[in-house]
């Protein structure tokens, strides 16, 4: 009976097992729109806001899986302890523009000769116009031992990059009481490069507030051979890790954690000499790339995977009908939510040239901006273009520490870029640079 009645279990199981994989099938659809847009990230959010606003309901379709969007330039704040996780994110149905599609899923397979898009879910989009908005992968996975030392409970390892690991910074903080206090720059693009030696500086006034700091040892092993890219701005960083005391090795790149050992192993890489270091706290910036989905698809990128765009107009070389916008895209800027609104009126212009059928007329000039948060009350305000020079807003001298940019990193520019960012109004700040230049006189000397 007993045996009767489980074959009759495994017969409905089997059929309910058919019945899924006949309807998945069916289910599977196929859009048309005039514009898709890849990632609901920072980019990809503000130019399906621009967009939606310029082609009306339902001519654009966003990609995007994820449920949250995060402001990301607010977790180094969160590390610090002066922000909170919560007060980073929005649902992402709150962020995207009512009158585009927002499809959950995620993009597969890119197939740029036959205009189409697959997804996760087993549907084709066809589009018009690709604008590709994905942002990078970080790769924790990649430094053996890493994910094993972040998965452990009360870990001393930490990463202000993840949501995920961002909350076990001031953690780490708290609890570490003397060691070596060591913040690692992989061997690899990075997004918000400033972000690795914000952490440090916080951290380092973090353990003089609470008396700490004569009882640990911080060190930043960068894999770059500089502090900072751009001269202007090392000039006045290199003083100040000085004056601070914090130890910066360039050219030495974390390439293992041992966690149970609690030892970060290093490699030097101008000479490949290997040596390993003590942590009482290790800061992870993990080492990142352009999605596996992108790059297999060899056709639509550069060598190193990112999207093969034009670096003025932002138009991929090979195919007129795709763009690239922000963290995914290849050209040589600095991958900050300051380049990608820098960029979206570029590539929101360029985009409706090509849907009119006429020349690009608009360019990018390679602005990227880095508040270098510099502690719990000052910051520099990094701001240059593609030829790394300084290219600033403000009629100050940018590469001093000040508590004003330090108010409008941490209060202002979260507003700035949920209430005119994301909705497509802001277009980075060229035009608050014309209207101040008049006021710049000789402001660095
Ligand atoms: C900026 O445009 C931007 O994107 C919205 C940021 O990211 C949050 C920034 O941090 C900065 C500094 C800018 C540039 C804005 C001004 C007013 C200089």
């Amino acid at each position: 009976m007993i045996s009767r009645l489980r074959f009759a279990n495994r017969r409905s199981q089997f059929a309910s097992y058919i019945r899924e994989l006949s309807t998945s099938h069916t289910r599977s659809e196929k859009y048309d729109c005039k514009v898709l847009v890849v990632g609901g990230g920072s980019g990809g959010c503000a130019m399906a806001a621009k967009l939606t606003k310029r082609l009306g309901k339902n001519n654009v379709i966003i990609l995007e899986p994820a449920e949250k969007h995060y402001y990301q330039p607010m977790f180094t704040l969160i590390g610090g302890g002066m922000k909170r996780l919560e007060q980073s994110y929005k649902p992402m149905a709150d962020v995207l523009p009512k009158k585009a599609k927002w499809l959950k899923e995620k993009a597969v397979e890119f197939d740029p000769d036959r205009n189409e898009v697959q997804t996760s879910c087993g549907n084709t989009i066809k589009y018009d116009l690709l604008l590709i908005a994905t942002g990078l992968q970080l790769k924790y996975n990649a430094i053996p031992g890493l994910l094993d030392a972040l998965s452990i409970p009360n870990s001393k390892v930490c990463s202000i990059y993840s949501p995920d690991y961002v909350d076990r910074v001031y953690d780490c903080l708290r609890s570490t009481t003397d060691g070596n206090v060591i913040f690692t720059f992989p061997h690899s693009p990075v997004k918000c490069p400033g972000a690795p030696q914000k952490i440090v500086y916080i951290s380092e006034h973090y353990f003089r507030k609470v008396a700490r700091r004569n009882d640990v040892n911080i060190v930043y092993n960068t894999a770059l051979p500089v502090l900072f890219g751009v001269k202007h701005y090392a000039d006045a960083l290199w003083p100040i890790v000085k004056k601070r005391n914090i130890t910066v090795n360039t050219r030495t790149n974390l390439i293992e954690v041992k966690p149970g050992q609690d030892i970060a192993v290093f490699e030097n890489l101008d000479n490949g000499e290997r040596f390993e270091e003590k942590y009482s706290m290790l800061h992870v910036t993990p080492p990142m790339c352009a999605p596996d989905e992108l790059t297999k698809c060899k056709e639509l990128v550069n060598e190193a995977g990112f999207v093969n765009v034009d670096k003025s107009t932002l138009q991929h070389v090979k195919y007129p009908n795709v763009f690239a916008i922000g963290d995914s895209s290849g050209t040589p800027n600095s991958k900050t939510a300051a380049s990608a609104a820098a960029q979206s009126p570029v590539v929101f212009r360029n985009m409706i040239s090509v849907l009119d059928g006429k020349p690009l007329t608009s360019s990018y000039d390679g602005y990227a901006s880095c508040p270098l948060v510099t502690g719990y009350n000052r910051c520099i305000l990094a701001e240059f273009d593609y030829s790394l020079t300084p290219l600033e807003t403000f009629p100050i001298a940018q590469n001093k520490e000040r508590y004003s940019m330090f108010i409008m990193k941490k209060d202002l520019m979260p507003i700035l870029y949920w209430e005119m960012m994301l909705p497509g109004y802001w277009n980075g700040p060229a035009l608050m640079r014309n209207l101040l230049s008049p006021f710049k006189l000789n402001k660095s000397k």
